[in-house]
């Protein structure tokens, strides 16, 4: 990031880019403002940093990379994070520059649209799946999106386990996703297929699980379930929380 750039210039530019892209994006970009937001938390810091000096960019992980262990291997974390996710960072800046010049050949089309969501969707649910996680962390959420949790699934554990069914019933790569739904005012959890989010429009994400085999293979083989179980253990619910109370406050700024 240009040192000469402050936070709320770089901010300036996620929105209107982001809100281009599309709801998912557009939805990013709100709960990227928290990052300028008193009690900045790290899900607002990750993707404040996952679009400087006018482009999308590859944000550090805020721990290292067997932080997460023994749960998430460090090889894993490593691929994961400085290969795949920069690859869709690399495609989704690709498919802007040729969306920008302004001359996108038809039959080029559906391709360009294809890598926009593909590597967009793949981008925004990375950087907060990172921030999502923590060494030392899982356990029960504590605080309002607790109480959400609480109020939209009946309980805690309710929530789990079909959160859980989510992310072991998704076909093939994917992801399990809650979110915000700011109409209801409710939490829901959706079924990404790839990174393309079937979610309720204007619905905020604030916690992802990775299934793609990517995402455990190399210690969990085929075993989903098991990677699944040892994911809860790294929710980081401190940064969700954060998150929640943030984009709730947006929406829903009496109620607060
Ligand atoms: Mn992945």
């Amino acid at each position: 990031m240009n040192k000469a750039m402050s936070r709320r210039d770089m901010l300036t530019q996620v929105v209107p880019a982001a809100a281009f892209v599309g709801v998912g994006l557009n939805s990013a970009a709100l709960l990227a403002q928290q990052a300028d937001q008193p009690g900045e938390n790290v899900v607002g810091r990750l993707l404040a940093a996952a679009y400087q000096n006018g482009q999308y960019a590859l944000p550090p992980l805020p721990y290292a990379y067997e932080a997460l262990e023994p749960h998430i291997d460090a090889k894993t974390m490593q691929l994961h994070h400085d290969k795949h996710h920069l690859a869709y960072v690399n495609g989704l800046n690709a498919a802007m520059k040729a969306i920008q010049t302004g001359n996108i050949d038809p039959t080029a089309l559906p391709t360009v649209q294809r890598n926009l969501s593909f590597n967009g969707g793949g981008h925004i649910l990375h950087t907060i799946f990172w921030a999502t996680m923590a060494p030392n962390a899982g356990g029960a959420p504590q605080g309002p999106i607790a109480d959400a949790i609480n109020k939209s699934f009946g309980s805690f554990d309710a929530f789990k386990d079909y959160f859980t069914k989510v992310a072991a019933g998704v076909k093939g790569s994917g992801w399990a996703l809650l979110s915000y739904e700011p109409l209801g005012d409710q939490l829901m959890v959706f079924e990404v297929n790839e990174h393309d989010t079937k979610l309720i429009a204007g619905s905020v994400p604030l916690l992802p699980l990775d299934v793609w085999e990517h995402a455990y293979y190399l210690k969990y083989q085929n075993v989903r379930a098991d990677y699944i179980k040892a994911w809860w253990n790294v929710v980081n619910w401190s940064a969700v929380n954060g998150a929640y109370q943030w984009v709730r406050a947006r929406y829903r700024p009496q109620q607060q």
